[in-house]
């Protein structure tokens, strides 16, 4: 029998740690969600949740349907077809098909229904300003991060409209084209009045930093971002490089905002898949720990996709304090992995990352990704204090909640320079809801 302090049993810390990770808000770091404001950019309802990109690809693997056929469907009949090979033939055992089944069940709904003529029934009955709310409650998120990004004509058209976005809904300037697509960032530049040329010129380098400080004056990010191939490697003679260094990091470190670099995706592995066509593979992460290391007033939020980098970037977090581990992301936010990548932070690093955020891209998401994280992230902290407590570590439950508090919000608050009240100076444009 493992010997535990006087002050809580086995199942007293069991059932403290559940209660902590159950009742504390968490601020998602990373999502792709959009204002109401923002119409058709903001996915909400059964057909999308149906039609995910990682469901998407899970359905060719139950169907002889080809991609061509399937995109050549309505999205109400590909969802239909989503349904019935991976709900109604199939159980719904993978991750993303099991967080249907939350969803479904947390609303009310039954996912043993033949077809979704229910589920359509119930989300014609709601509006969208409704269910944000009732969305944001179930999966107790207080506030959240959008990934925003204005070479994205569609997205950009709303900013420009000063279309209301509720303050709880933080911005997160996505930088991609500009370090993975240069030629296209320069063209969206120059078609918006800056000065920029595919050639990495004294002056082009100046415009791009004033387009980022436009960006940055009607955005207010919380952090600027980018996603990197596996093959990142920093510093290298790439005009990402000269990009990061010359343009991206002096816009950080003069607006004092974090830079977050999301690490090892293979784009297009399958371009038939669009959407669900990327996979993953194995970056160097001495690349982060050089990036770090140069730049000592810059604050790195990472995240890398493949399992086994995992280790070595905790390793490297303990070397640079400017560098925070974030989240399972993609392919791993899955249970075993999860739970195994969060013990091996706490093991490593203590309370000081962000375990998780929900990469949700349909509202609904929010509900699942966040009820099964919070169900993984608590069998870990269980391990981890029970050993603590074995060790002869008088736990209270005040520490528990103090570790909880962080991890789900503390920790990314202090990152980005948020207040606790979460209570900033709004823009016109940016409303608060709470
Ligand atoms: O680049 C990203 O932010 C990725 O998370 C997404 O683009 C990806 O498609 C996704 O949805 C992963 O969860
Ligand atoms: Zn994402």
């Amino acid at each position: 029998m493992t010997p535990m302090s006087d002050l809580m049993t086995q199942a007293e810390l069991q059932r403290s740690i559940e209660e902590a990770v159950q009742r504390t808000a968490v601020i998602d770091v990373h999502t792709h969600l959009l204002p109401a404001s923002f119409g058709p950019l903001c996915l909400w309802g059964i057909d999308e949740l149906v039609n995910y990109h990682y469901l998407v690809a899970e359905l060719f693997r139950s169907s002889p349907v080809t991609p061509q056929q399937f995109w050549a469907l309505t999205k109400a009949q590909q969802a239909d077809m989503i349904w019935d090979a991976l709900f109604v033939k199939n159980t719904p055992l993978s991750e993303a098909t099991a967080g249907v089944v939350a969803v479904m069940t947390k609303l009310g709904l039954d996912p043993t229904q033949p077809d979704l003529k229910q589920a359509r029934d119930y989300f014609a009955s709601v509006t969208v300003e409704q269910y944000i709310n009732r969305v944001l409650d179930l999966a107790n998120v207080s506030e959240l991060v959008m990934t925003n990004d204005p070479f994205n004509p569609a997205e950009r058209v709303m900013w420009e409209q000063n279309k209301p976005c509720p303050e709880r809904f933080h911005r997160a300037l996505r930088v991609d084209p500009v370090l993975n697509d240069w030629g296209t960032a320069a063209a969206v530049m120059a078609a918006a009045g800056f000065n920029t040329s595919p050639e990495l010129t004294v002056q082009t380098i100046r415009e791009a930093r004033r387009f980022l400080e436009l960006w940055i004056a009607r955005l207010r990010p919380v952090y600027l971002a980018g996603s990197m191939p596996f093959t990142f490697t920093y510093p290298d003679d790439s005009p990402r490089t000269r990009l990061i260094h010359d343009v991206v990091l002096p816009t950080c470190l003069h607006h004092n905002i974090p830079f977050a670099l999301m690490i090892g995706v293979s784009r297009q592995v399958n371009p038939a898949l669009k959407e669900a066509g990327d996979s993953v593979g194995y970056a160097d992460t001495a690349s982060v720990e050089r990036i770090c290391a140069e730049n000592p007033g810059v604050r790195f939020l990472v995240t890398m996709l493949a399992r086994e980098n995992q280790h070595a970037l905790c390793v490297a977090a303990r070397k640079f304090s400017n560098l925070m581990p974030f989240g399972c992301w993609w392919f791993l936010n899955n249970p075993s992995i999860v739970e195994e990548i969060t013990a091996e932070r706490l093991e490593l690093l203590g309370a000081t990352t962000i375990p998780q955020h929900s990469d949700a891209r349909i509202l609904d998401q929010l509900i699942y990704k966040w009820q099964h994280s919070r169900r993984t992230i608590c069998r870990a902290l269980c391990a981890t204090y029970s050993r603590l407590m074995a060790d002869g570590y008088p736990l209270t439950r005040k520490q528990i909640d103090r570790d909880v508090e962080r991890m789900f919000s503390g920790n990314f608050r202090k990152w980005v320079g948020l207040p606790d009240d979460g209570a900033r100076e709004c823009a016109p444009h940016l409303v608060s809801c709470k």
